[in-house]
């Protein structure tokens, strides 16, 4: 069974383009997204209600609706395991999280790919947990460590990420997140539709522009049901590049349409770093083919 469909993105997407003309009607169509964001009970819904007529009768009070602003600066201070922990304390044992005053629509698991990035981890979790909680997201990390010993490889441990994940929990829709990067922009939605959404598109170190058309590196989103679809990811890739190329062919094979959003949205912050050891350059990736 498929993920259904919400278009509740597309909402989204459109206020976008109206973004740079009309930001009353951005704000209320974000509002209305808000709205269909979580299912609540009839006196949540009158007191919505009265929000929403208090912010008609005032021209101040456009932004924010809810939680969630748009543009945010990513915080680049490292905190301790510790520190992050009483931070979140309304994280569940293994770093879950559901909304406390609705029910989610979206049931979302972070898969993150990682090894001897500590300091990343860290504060990619920093940003990362305030971000889902705005978009009143149920949702769970996931870190998937590779042993050293061999190559990275990024596409294997996003499968087993996967695999796990499937077998412990219904989570319905999967974004697979490298370690360093930092989301811009709280509009840009972890959750899914019904195509494949490629989400780290101006991504910083290319400039803030999309790199080249078919890229689908940094971070995605993917339903249960199209990951089953595609076969998941490649496992052959061993070594830095190569797999999101393989995992763009396999989407676009099964007449996947990938989504994307606007630049100003999907935009993320790197952190800088050398090149691991263990991650060097993958030089069959030319020949390789699923
Ligand atoms: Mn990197």
């Amino acid at each position: 069974m498929c993920l259904s469909t919400l278009r509740i993105e597309e909402i989204l997407c459109f206020t976008l383009s109206l973004l740079r003309s009309n930001v009353f009607a951005v704000a209320k169509l974000v509002a209305h997204k808000y709205t269909l964001g979580c299912v609540v009970g009839e006196r949540e819904r009158e007191r919505e209600r009265e929000r929403e007529r208090e912010r008609e009768r005032s021209i101040y009070h456009v932004f924010p609706f809810h939680f969630v602003v748009g543009r945010i600066t990513p915080n680049l201070q490292s905190q301790t395991f510790e520190e992050l922990g009483s931070k979140f304390q309304n994280l569940k044992p293994g770093g879950l999280y559901s909304p406390n005053q609705c029910v989610a629509r979206h049931k979302v698991a972070i898969i993150i790919a990682y090894r001897n990035r500590e300091e990343h981890l860290r504060i990619l979790l920093n940003n990362l947990n305030p971000l889902l909680q705005k978009q009143e997201l149920e949702y769970g990390i996931f870190v998937v460590e590779q042993e050293e010993g061999c190559r990275f490889n990024r596409a294997m441990l996003m499968n087993i990420g996967f695999k796990e994940v499937i077998s412990m929990y219904d989570y319905e829709c999967f974004i697979f997140h490298d370690v360093d990067h930092l989301p811009e922009n709280d509009f840009n939605m972890y959750s899914c539709t019904g195509n494949p959404r490629h989400m780290a598109v101006a991504v910083d170190k290319f400039g803030y522009n999309l790199i080249y058309g078919s890229y689908f590196g940094g971070v995605s989103a993917l339903s249960k049901c199209q990951m089953e679809a595609i076969n998941g990811f490649p496992n052959r890739y061993f070594g830095w590049g190569g797999e999101d190329d393989d995992i763009y062919t396999r989407l676009v094979t099964k007449q996947y349409k990938i989504v994307r959003y606007a630049l100003d949205i999907a935009r993320y912050k790197t952190i800088r770093h050398q090149r691991d050891k263990g991650n060097e350059d993958n030089g069959d990736r030319s020949i390789l083919n699923f």
